[in-house]
């Protein structure tokens, strides 16, 4: 039976796991059902049952029901096997543990909060931004930032010399981060610049680069 998997554009959560499913070559084994979350299409009881949420991504395997980006993805390789790309080991799993759980409450919450008021919300056309919440998420970013760019100082990558699933994960806003209106100080942190670009060269991962915001910065 086919995977179905639940995702939005523009959504950093759903790129994730539009790679993942792209990087372990599930794509024919999975049916995507995109909805556009402006008009509401999440907003059903049908959909309610599949996360009480109402939020996506969601992959639905049989009779699992799984939401949340990062377990999803932890799922697929588990399913896949994915060798290198998701360690199994004590220490390997544990790391990645580690920077998803940072990454959710510490490094993406204060860049999400700057590239939703800078690049995204004008997109949706939901009005201009508000430099106060800006100018308060940037204190935090610049404190978790140090910590990934000195992180990166000696790594090509997350984990070390090797593309894993924490990269998509940390990764995952690497588009909104890079877009020409986003007010993230990137120019700050050569090492996670260097490492985005990284990433977007990956072929999985450019794959799932968000058309619409491409064609905004044109
Ligand atoms: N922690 C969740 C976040 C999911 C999330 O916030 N999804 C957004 C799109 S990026 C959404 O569905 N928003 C619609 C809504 O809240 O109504 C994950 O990683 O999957």
């Amino acid at each position: 039976m086919m995977m179905q998997l639940y995702v939005t554009d523009v959504s950093p959560n759903s790129r994730r796991v539009l790679a993942a499913i792209g990087h372990l070559e599930l794509e024919g084994e999975t049916r995507i059902r995109k909805f556009d979350l402006m008009k509401g299409e999440h907003r059903t009881e049908e959909f309610r049952a599949l996360n009480p949420n109402q939020k996506v991504p969601v992959l639905v395997d049989g009779d699992l029901k799984l939401w949340e980006s990062n377990p999803i993805m932890i799922y697929l390789c588990e399913r896949q096997g994915a060798g290198e790309f998701c360690p199994t080991d004590r220490i390997g799993r544990i790391e990645v543990l580690r920077w998803m759980s940072w990454e959710v409450l510490h490094y993406n919450k204060a860049l999400g909060e700057i590239v939703w008021e800078s690049v995204a919300k004008a997109g949706f056309g939901l009005g201009a931004p508000d430099q106060e919440k800006i100018d308060a998420a940037l204190e935090n970013y610049h404190r978790f930032a140090a910590v990934l760019e000195s992180h990166l100082e000696s790594r090509d990558f997350v984990l070390g010399d090797r593309l894993t699933v924490a990269d998509f994960a940390v990764g995952s806003h690497s588009a909104l981060a890079m877009h020409p209106g986003s007010q993230v100080p990137l120019d700050d942190y050569p090492n996670i610049k260097a490492w985005y670009q990284r990433l977007e060269d990956v072929p999985s991962w450019s794959a799932t680069a968000p058309r619409a915001l491409a064609e905004a910065a044109e």
